[in-house]
């Protein structure tokens, strides 16, 4: 991109996505379905004792000195300030505590959540189209399957929710300037435990990189991209709810993902829509019977 009035807008909107990021976070540690419990202390003690023992082994073992001490205190800091725990922490980190979570599973791979779920985006129909601008840009994406459970039963009335970023790699809600639901919705499953989503073909998408997480990247000569991925998490009554990410095939980044959250069977494969312009595709999720 060589238009720099574009790049300073992109830059600017990727500022308020880490600080929104924390605020929503926050709230929905609050309020919301993902509250932690209280950790027991013993717990606490192993964890907390591990971590420490392990960045102490790194010190000696690495030889790090006071330059480096104090340029990761000040790059701490800076996480913090910037509000850029959730993205840090979700990139670096959310991919193995998933590994953990879900290994017992038989139904569709999940994968992580990332920093920019929201609860509550609108209902739609079983076959409705996503909410989005008038002129949104990007290829109409035609997404068909079936929501059924490991023995194969359909699952009438299972939720799909869906969220997904802009063809500039904007999350409604986190950048400005987007309308509130813009490319965010929740689909009901018809008696089939069918479902037809009308959306558009996400781009390929760079995490923010004006805050801390870009300034690290950048320091270690990293790259900042995720593949092109389309978010979900499924849910039926008596099911495990999944969350799990959809990519595409050819993506560049489907092997370096900045945030290691593909796995080989959540790569779609879809084919130019008979009907239209845009691309078909055909996914079916598979949940888990609650434990
Ligand atoms: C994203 O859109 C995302 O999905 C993850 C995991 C991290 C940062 C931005
Ligand atoms: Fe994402």
């Amino acid at each position: 991109m060589s238009d720099t009035s574009f790049d300073a807008e992109v830059t600017a909107k990727a500022a308020e996505s880490g600080a929104n990021a924390s605020a929503r976070f926050r709230e929905r540690m609050a309020t919301g379905s993902a509250r932690p419990g209280v950790v027991d202390t013993m717990r606490v003690d192993h964890l907390a004792s591990k971590v420490i023992r392990a960045l102490n082994d790194i010190v000696i073992e690495d030889r790090v000195s006071y330059e480096e001490y104090n340029a990761l205190k000040a790059w701490l800091i800076k996480v913090g300030e910037d509000g850029e725990w959730p993205l840090f922490l979700d990139v670096w980190l959310e991919h193995s505590v998933e590994t953990v979570a879900n290994a017992h599973r038989e139904g569709s791979k999940g994968t992580i959540e990332g920093p920019y779920y929201i609860e509550d985006a609108p209902d739609l129909p079983w076959n409705g189209t996503i909410p989005m601008r008038d002129d949104e840009p990007g290829t109409p994406l035609v997404f068909t399957g079936q929501a059924r459970a490991v023995d194969g039963t359909p699952l009438p009335g299972a939720k799909i929710e869906l969220w997904h970023a802009d063809d500039l790699g904007f999350y409604s809600q986190f950048a400005p300037g987007l309308p509130e639901w813009n490319l965010r919705g929740t689909w009901t499953a018809n008696e089939d435990g069918r479902y037809e989503i009308h959306t558009l073909r996400p781009a390929a998408y760079q995490i923010p990189i004006d805050g801390a997480c870009g300034q690290l990247i950048a320091a270690a000569g990293w790259h900042a991209w995720r593949p092109a991925h389309l978010h979900f998490k499924v849910s039926a009554p008596g099911y495990q709810l999944i969350t799990t990410q959809l990519y595409f095939p050819g993506d560049p980044h489907n092997d370096d993902d900045i945030a290691s959250a593909v796995k080989p069977e959540l790569i779609l494969d879809p084919k130019p829509d008979p009907a239209g312009e845009g691309v078909v595709v055909d996914y079916d999720f598979v949940l888990d019977l609650e434990s």
